[in-house]
């Protein structure tokens, strides 16, 4: 069993898909330090969140990005969608030149065991707009193995997908899709396994999920 520890029940379907129903949510609210960094805020919450269940754990931290914005809501985006909504979030980007944005999200993954370092650890300092992600949209950044107090390993797999922040349309996904449009539809407008085959977490659990099986191989 995998507890993915989120409130959100739109990232588990997603991750669902990926790794199988081995998944399931577990639903813990983990202290989410205020960081412009997502990779520290999956990885504090996945080893706090393994310290109380004891079992092997993942946390998906994850947000849009605009690039006008310098990268906002960014680390904020549960906020932002909490306070303002996601209509005065569009009305906001509406009003910039470029309404060009990327989703990022980061799976930290806790076991309480080590991991081969892949690279050896490092902290990039990577913020906002200063994400680069190649013409395809996908994570330019390796995966990490981030050793923090505490000591105890946390992997980090990122993904990233960059599209154009447009009016509300669909009715599908949750959060900022029906404003997140990639290759002519928002990601509202998509089916689950549409959206899972380009998004940012996809993206993120493919690599999870192809590590996760060489570590825990199926009986
Ligand atoms: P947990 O922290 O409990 O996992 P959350 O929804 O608060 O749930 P985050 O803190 O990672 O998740 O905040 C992410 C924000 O970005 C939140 O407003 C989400 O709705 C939004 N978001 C993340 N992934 C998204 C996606 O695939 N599609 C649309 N919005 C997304």
């Amino acid at each position: 069993m995998l507890r993915f520890v989120t409130t959100n029940e739109g990232k588990v379907a997603e991750a669902r898909e990926y790794v199988g129903d081995e998944v399931v949510q577990f639903d813990f609210d983990y202290t989410e330090v205020q960081s412009d960094d997502i990779g520290a805020v999956a990885a504090r919450g996945a080893r706090e969140a393994y310290r109380e269940v004891g079992e092997p754990v993942i946390v998906d931290d994850s947000g849009l990005f605009v690039d006008a914005l310098g990268g906002f809501p960014g680390p904020y985006s549960a906020y932002a969608e909490d306070t303002l909504g996601i209509e005065r979030v569009q009305e906001l980007v509406a009003r910039e030149d470029s309404q060009r944005a990327r989703f990022r999200c980061v799976i930290a993954y806790c076991d309480g065991g080590d991991f081969a370092a892949t690279p050896e650890p490092v902290d990039r300092g990577r913020r906002g707009q200063d994400v680069a992600a190649d013409e395809r949209g996908r994570a330019t950044t390796d995966d990490q193995v981030r050793h923090g107090e505490g000591g105890r390993p946390v992997k980090l797999f990122e993904g990233v997908v960059p599209g154009t922040v447009v009016p509300p349309r669909g009715d599908g996904g949750f959060g900022y899709d029906p404003i997140f449009e990639y290759d002519g539809r928002t990601f509202a407008e998509m089916s689950r396994e549409e959206k899972n085959a380009v998004s940012h977490r996809g993206r993120a659990l493919a690599k999870f999920g192809e590590w996760f099986a060489e570590r825990e191989p199926a009986d």
